[in-house]
């Protein structure tokens, strides 16, 4: 059985997931499109050569019924609609995050979800499928360097377009941190604080940046989480798990060691695209596998959305405040407790 996309917004992400279902992955077709920019619909057909029809809006692409799954990768603030129309319609719904932008927009496509009764939706969090972290998960959940005590992070992006705004640096960027580590951990955040360090002189007069975000946890695990997107040098991941009996990092992504002119050099990536390349192919394979295998969805679900969005909110307040601020979580709903290992599919 082949799933039949119908994606809603061919920017960067769109079109990456397009080539990679197009021509990298096994069980998907894209049978529609749909853009607000209606020349980047087209110009997408034409690149991958896509036998796919061209809607004007997602309403319209959502209830053709040859579309079984929807693909959201337009600009964070039209996914709510999107995805609550999909699940209204009863179509699986891929979504880039954010789910959706605000806390209470999350719930919204909760409730929808649990209402129609069945997992329609993965959220686009990647890194739970990046071979480093499902490593570092596995030493952690063996117990290979005891109880988690500290996390240090570091994402780095070399620069940062004008639209880029202080709170982007928390909903469009710590957000994958946000996700990821929790899941990471096996806790849950209680207090989040933001500090802002000397600011670099390549920052927008806008723009805060660094900053240094820390996030405690319900247990007492004390993360910080370094956010410097216009830090130059390239894109840089980092993270590292302080344990009782030993200390774990995230693999490094790096291609050949050089040996030259009296110096031991490797390449550090610039792009995003690159450094999580795998994980997106393979978010998007196990979407359409665990679809076909069981009827739903496996990886991050629309209650993950829920949480990074909240405590997106307690980080972006924090930034406001200066101070301590509470992460308020509601108890997650029994619909969303039954875990599946994502790590098994990697
Ligand atoms: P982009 O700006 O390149 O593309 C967004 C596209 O959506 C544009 O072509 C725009 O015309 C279209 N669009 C906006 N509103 C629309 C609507 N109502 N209906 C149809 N089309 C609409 O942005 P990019 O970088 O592709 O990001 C898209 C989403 O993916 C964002 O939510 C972003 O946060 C997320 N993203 C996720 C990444 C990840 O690592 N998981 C990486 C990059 C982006
Ligand atoms: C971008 O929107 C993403 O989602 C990338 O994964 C992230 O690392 C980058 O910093 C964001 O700008």
């Amino acid at each position: 059985m082949t799933l039949k996309f119908g994606v809603i917004g061919t920017g960067a992400i769109g079109k990456e997931h397009i080539r990679r279902i197009t021509n990298n992955l096994s069980g998907g077709k894209i049978v529609a499109v749909t853009d607000v920019n209606e020349e980047s619909a087209r110009s997408a057909v034409r690149q991958f050569g896509l036998d796919a029809v061209i809607y004007p809006d997602d309403k319209a692409l959502v209830a053709d019924k040859n579309v079984d799954a929807v693909l959201v990768t337009s600009w964070g603030p039209a996914h709510e609609q999107s995805v609550l129309a999909a699940i209204e319609a009863g179509k699986y719904v891929f979504c880039e995050k954010p789910l959706a932008t605000t806390a209470e927009g999350c719930m919204r496509i909760v409730e929808a979800e649990m209402k129609y009764g069945k997992r329609l939706v993965q959220v686009g969090f990647m890194r739970r499928y990046d071979s480093g972290y499902v490593q570092l998960k596995q030493a952690i959940d063996n117990n290979y360097i005891g109880e988690p005590l500290m996390v240090r992070c570091v994402h780095r992006n070399p620069d940062v377009g004008e639209s880029y705004t202080t709170d982007m640096a928390i909903h469009d960027t710590l957000i994958h941190e946000i996700d990821v580590l929790h899941w990471l951990i096996n806790d849950e955040y209680k207090s989040v604080q933001v500090a802002f360090p000397k600011k670099t002189k390549r920052a927008l007069a806008h723009l805060c940046d660094p900053q240094l975000i820390t996030l405690e946890t319900k247990s007492g695990i004390i993360i910080t989480a370094e956010v410097f997107v216009n830090c130059k040098y390239g894109y840089d991941i980092q993270c590292e798990v302080i344990g009782e009996e030993g200390v774990a990092y995230l693999p490094e992504f790096s291609g050949i060691t050089t040996r030259k002119d009296a110096r031991l050099g490797t390449s550090i990536l610039t792009d995003w695209k690159d450094r999580f390349i795998d994980a997106y192919d393979k978010e998007l394979q196990d979407f359409m596998d665990s679809i076909k295998k069981t009827g739903e969805p496996n990886g991050p679900t629309s209650w993950d959305g829920y949480v990074a969005a909240v405590t997106a909110d307690a980080c972006v307040k924090a930034q406001q405040t200066g101070g301590k601020e509470t992460v308020a979580l509601t108890e997650k709903p029994a619909f969303y407790k039954i875990e599946k290992e994502v790590a098994e599919t990697v």
